[in-house]
């Protein structure tokens, strides 16, 4: 059957034109403009994942802005228009990932044109320096809070290098915290992105955290900064954007012992061996946890012991799933389409296991070599990639030859897999055992996964924000009273489960 794409508007398709008759007066000394680029979206996905909560990597950046210069933020897709240019800033900071690194390139000729230092980071920056160098006038590999400040201090005594590099050694508590005041709240469900942790224990082969040169030390800041930071920005719900944020069970423990008295829901990435220990679980519900976003990549065994990933057995998942469901956590399943070991079966397969184990979301990514990763250069070496395309990189198109099937079965299949999940029966079938955790649930699915007209519309307006909170706090209140039974009751409470209307995790 030929494939139906879903209709996208062209806000969320096509980045915003810059204009080339623009003529600034002279760059304002001291002035740093910071730019997230455009990404056209997955028309398959939720748009509203956009907006959940914000990366941190230019507030971090910013947050390490020497005092006496002024710092500015722009996210292109917040669906504004392209990032200002009057007054005309003297440096202007772009993060590249590899699927929008046309458009920081874009970026980066137009200010350039018109007399900006610019200047660039992130993973692209990292695992393709060769490619980014050109286009800007100096990049920055790794971790850039640290060598930021002398970035400027080179700008301003004109001596600036065409490469720094940021230790990924330097003790993670030293970094100072991200300026999230920057951000337009209104743009978001919340401000809230927290980050406590660096590197992840495990090292999977198609993870960018197996990128060459990449050494990234697991750390941790203190849990007091992040409660600090969690608190300091008044929001009732956060987003922890680690990579792993259960890596080190006793640091969780603690930090979720920190979070409790905040009264406030958190989400977090995390793997599924977090569930090893009951009772790690129970601190993360005592402490606000309404859902986690877990990375279970495949149901096959095989797959996962090619990727070097160490996991629990994918026969034990389900129970895992149900102890989380239990203390009140949603689960959102991240998983990835077109392993060697995969099959046609394997769509069929992945979201009836999803639906058998109820899990309230899911997210699907065909299997994606990034550039730098061992599959990278399995893939290149076996002659399976098919481009190097890297707008197509964005775990959305086929850009390697599946061994099993051909690249449109892959790709049909996943666009499937995505038509199954967001259609009613799967919703329904999907739902909480309690009955009265139904409503939530529902609510959460069709606003999250079934409204992208609505988000699109939420978006452009900048009403992200203002809709959602009388939800968040609807979902606090809900759990805070299921938090006072869980604390009360050795086991699990008798009575209404937590339910969620928000989304779980990036
Ligand atoms: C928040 C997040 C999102 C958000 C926001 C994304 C955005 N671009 O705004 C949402 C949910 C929308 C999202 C979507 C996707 N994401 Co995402 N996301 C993240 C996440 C969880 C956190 C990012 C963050 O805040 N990091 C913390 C900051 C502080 O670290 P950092 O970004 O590395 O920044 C440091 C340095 O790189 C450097 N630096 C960075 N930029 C700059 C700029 C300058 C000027 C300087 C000097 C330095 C510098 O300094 C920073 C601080 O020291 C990361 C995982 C992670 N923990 O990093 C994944 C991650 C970035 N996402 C990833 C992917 C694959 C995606 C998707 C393609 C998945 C999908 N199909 O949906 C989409 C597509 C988005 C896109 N095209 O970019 C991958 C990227 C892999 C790769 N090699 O590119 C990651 C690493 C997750 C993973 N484990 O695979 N994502
Ligand atoms: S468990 Fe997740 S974050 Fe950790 S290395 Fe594997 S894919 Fe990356």
């Amino acid at each position: 059957m030929p494939m139906r794409t879903p209709r996208i508007p062209d806000a969320l398709r096509i980045a915003p034109r810059l204009d080339e008759a623009v003529r600034p007066g002279p760059p304002r000394r001291r002035s740093a403009l910071l730019i997230n680029p455009f990404y056209p979206k997955d028309p398959h996905a939720s748009f509203g994942k956009h907006v959940l909560t914000p990366s941190l990597a230019l507030t971090s950046i910013a947050g390490a802005t020497p005092a006496d210069w002024e710092v500015s933020y722009w996210d292109e897709n917040l669906l504004q228009g392209p990032p200002p240019w009057d007054p005309f800033p003297q440096v202007v900071g772009i993060t590249v990932h590899l699927t929008f690194a046309d458009r920081a390139y874009e970026l980066a000729r137009w200010y350039r044109a018109r007399g900006a230092v610019v200047v660039m980071g992130g993973l692209h920056a990292l695992s393709c320096p060769e490619e980014v160098t050109p286009h800007a006038d100096s990049i920055v590999i790794g971790e850039g809070v640290q060598v930021w400040p002398q970035v400027l201090r080179d700008v301003e005594s004109g001596s600036l290098r065409s490469v720094y590099r940021g230790s990924d050694r330097r003790p993670y508590r030293e970094d100072p915290p991200p300026r999230r005041d920057l951000l337009p709240r209104r743009s978001f469900l919340t401000t809230t992105s927290l980050i406590a942790s660096r590197g992840c224990h495990n090292r999977c082969g198609f993870c960018y955290l197996a990128t060459d040169g990449l050494e990234m030390p697991y750390q941790v800041r203190d849990v007091e900064q992040v409660v600090e930071e969690f608190r300091g920005d008044g929001q009732p719900y956060a987003v922890f954007t680690d990579n792993n944020l259960g890596s080190r069970p006793r640091y969780l423990r603690a930090l979720c012992q920190a979070l409790r008295p905040l009264e406030a829901i958190w989400s977090a990435a995390v793997s599924i061996d977090v569930t090893d220990d009951p009772s790690l679980v129970r601190e993360m519900a005592l402490a606000g946890c309404t859902g986690v976003f877990i990375g279970f990549e495949s149901l096959s065994g095989r797959n996962l012991a090619e990727a070097r990933k160490k996991t629990p057995s994918p026969t034990d998942y389900a129970r895992r799933v149900r102890m989380l469901h239990e203390h009140g956590i949603q689960v959102n399943g991240s998983f990835v389409l077109g392993f060697d070991h995969d099959r046609r079966d394997v769509f069929d397969r992945t979201v009836g296991w999803i639906e058998d184990a109820r899990l309230e979301c899911a997210t699907f990514h065909i299997l994606t070599p990034y550039p730098g990763t061992p599959l990278f250069r399995q893939m290149e070496a076996e002659g399976r990639l098919l481009h190097r395309d890297w707008s197509r990189y964005d775990t959305a198109h086929v850009v390697f030859l599946p061994r099993h099937m051909a690249p449109e079965e892959l790709f049909e299949g996943y666009a499937s897999c995505y038509r199954r999940l967001f259609s009613h029966g799967s919703i329904w079938r999907r739902r909480p055992e309690d009955w009265r955790a139904v409503p939530p649930y529902l609510a959460m699915a069709y606003l999250y996964k079934r409204s992208n007209w609505l988000w699109h519309r939420l978006i452009q307006s900048r009403m992200t924000g203002p809709v959602w909170r009388p939800l968040v706090e609807w979902t606090r209140r809900r759990h805070l009273r299921f938090r006072r039974r869980l604390g009360a009751c050795p086991t699990f409470p008798d009575g209404e489960m937590a339910g969620s209307v928000v989304p779980a995790g990036v």
